[in-house]
Formats: C-alpha cells, structure tokens, sequence
C-alpha cells in the first residue's frame, strides 16, 4: 500500500512512528514543509525535513523534538564570543554538520531533493522524504505595527524569538506562487492508495505545501483523511493556536477541518472529547471519527493511524 503524507515537524515525525508500527509493509512518502527553513551563518537549516529524519533516524533530541540528540554548542558559545548572532536559535555542534553537509551540496548545485536523498542515505528514515519544492519558499510573519508601519519577520523569528506571543496579522509564504513541486511530489499523491494529513500545524505546516502551486490541486482529487492537531481547544503541542488566530479560524478540531474544508478532506480523526464536531454543520462531507488522539506513546499512536487508514479505506469505496 502506498500512503503519501503532507508533514511538518514533531507531530508528523511522532504520527509517522505509530504509523510504521501499523503498517509496516506500506510505502511511506513524505512531502515536507520546507517554508520553515532559515539561512543563518550561512547554513541553510531545514527544520521540518531534520525533525522528521531525526526522528526516525534515531537521531533526534527527543525532549527538544528538533536538533540532534546528545547535542553540544561550542560553536554556537564561540560565535557568541564574536558577537556574532542571531543567539536565539540554538544550534547545535552535531545539527550543524548535518547543515554544512547540506549547504555545501546546495552550493554545488544540486537541487534540496537530491541533498535530502543523500542525508537520508546516512539515517535510512525507512520513509521516502521529498522537500514540497527545490525552490525557495519561506514562511514570513506580518507583525502589525504598534504606531509605526507593519513589519515582517521570519517565521522563526516569530516563533522562537517572540515565542508567538506578538499576534501576526498574516502569514506570507514568500515565492510560493513562484515555486513548483519538487520532482516525484505529485507521483506520489496521484499513485497513493491513501493520502494522510498527520497532526501538523494547519496554517504554518500544512499550509505552505497546499500553496505550491499543483500540490491542492492532486491533492482534492484523493481521499485525504487527517488528525486534529488540536484537542480539547488547544494544540497538543506548539502553538497552532496562535496561528490560527491570525488567520481568523477557531482554534478547534471542527474549526481545522473547515479551515481545509470537504474538498480537501474526507475524513477527520477527533479526540473524544471533541466528538461533537461529527454534528457541525461546517463539517458537512467530511466523515468525523472521534478516538482518544493524544500520541502518548508507539502503541497509542498506532491504534490512530490504524483508525485513520480503516477511515480512509471505508471512503474510498
Ligand atoms: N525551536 C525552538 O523553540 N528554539 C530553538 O532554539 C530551535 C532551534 C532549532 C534548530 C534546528 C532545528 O531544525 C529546529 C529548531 N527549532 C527550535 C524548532 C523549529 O523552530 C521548529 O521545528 C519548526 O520550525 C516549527 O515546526
């Protein structure tokens, strides 16, 4: 069975675990959100595509999520004795080979598919990890301006540094418009039996791969199912809420799934504590199931994704 998965960073990497629990014979894609990547020191960084590599590398720092496991910073300490910053992404000694590494084959020309192949040659994630595009797209935040005009920021900056706290006005996902689907992403929607949306951030993760021009587009034309990253009114983890606050929809599981509405999505997996959202009338053709969502475990995990794909299966006829 070949199951395609439009991701982000920790909950994709944490869903695709129980997933390969579940299904251990299907053929993984992963198209990662990219948007989120930054150039600093002059090192391209690619947080999402690294956390879900890490992550089912066995290299990733699990109480962080992101980074290395076991990490050290004495080359962040020392650009800090330069003065040199930004301070306030925390690199460590070990991630940063794996951005050298990346850079220096960017820089040699190949295109961030075939350096995500490579990287992957060392970590054998056991899932095919497809960039959403070898063309630049990077998430900007507008900041409204507090007397002065409007300003942007980095994603990352947003997120780290103001810990989301300054409210963003929008989301820009810079070139976009412009970009087109890495090679083998569209193969990979239009040949899967099934095409999942794991419990990624809608607006900041999942979002900026439906904006690559053609990715929605194969995208409707599959049964898609995907998992409420939001439970009970809050996201498990991060900060989706304040994300979507931005962009005005409720930062509730019925809410994410009429952000994507029912021409993106067939089914929606909810925890029972938002089983109500099966009766929203917003939700109209969309297939609600309600099961306890927290991904407190492989075994947990597992039973969501089995629940997810027993969906996906009972659309499809
Ligand atoms: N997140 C933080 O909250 N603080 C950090 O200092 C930080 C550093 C970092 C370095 C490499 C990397 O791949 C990810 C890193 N992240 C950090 C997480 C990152 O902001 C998020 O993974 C995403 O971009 C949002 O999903």
């Amino acid at each position: 069975m070949r199951i395609t998965l439009l991701a982000g960073g920790v909950g994709a990497a944490r869903f695709l675990r129980g997933l390969m629990a579940e299904a251990p014979d299907a053929q993984l894609t992963v198209i990662g959100n990219t948007a989120d990547d930054i150039t600093l020191f002059g090192l391209h960084v690619c947080p999402d595509l690294d956390t879900v590599m890490y992550t089912l590398g066995g290299g990733i720092s699990e109480e962080q999520g992101w980074g290395r496991d076991g990490d050290t910073y004495s080359v962040l300490s020392e650009l800090a004795a330069y003065g040199a910053g930004p301070d306030w992404f925390s690199l460590g000694d070990r991630d940063i080979a794996t951005h050298i590494h990346r850079t220096s084959m960017l820089a040699a020309g190949l295109p961030l598919s075939s350096v995500t192949r490579v990287l992957c040659q060392r970590w054998q994630p056991g899932v095919e990890l497809l960039p959403m595009s070898d063309d630049r797209v990077e998430t900007h935040v507008v900041l409204p301006g507090q007397g002065e005009g409007e300003r942007t920021v980095h994603f990352q900056e947003w997120w780290v540094r103001m810990h989301a706290q300054v409210p963003a006005a929008a989301f820009v996902f810079a070139g976009a418009a412009e970009a087109t689907p890495a090679p083998g992403v569209i193969e990979a929607i239009e040949n899967a039996d099934v095409v999942l949306f794991p419990p990624s951030n809608p607006v900041v993760s999942i979002g900026p791969v439906l904006a690559v021009p053609g990715i929605a587009d194969a995208v409707r034309a599959k049964t898609v199912v995907g998992v409420s990253p939001i439970i009970g009114g809050a996201p498990v983890r991060g900060m989706a809420d304040a994300c979507l606050a931005a962009i005005g929809v409720p930062a509730t599981a019925a809410g994410v799934a009429a952000h994507y509405g029912p021409e993106l999505l067939a089914g929606w997996l909810v925890d029972d504590q938002d089983k109500q959202a099966a009766d929203a009338p917003e939700l109209a053709g969309i297939a609600v199931r309600a099961l306890p969502l927290y991904m407190t475990g492989v075994p947990a995990t597992a039973a969501i994704a089995r629940a997810a794909l027993a969906l996906a299966a009972e659309l499809a006829r």
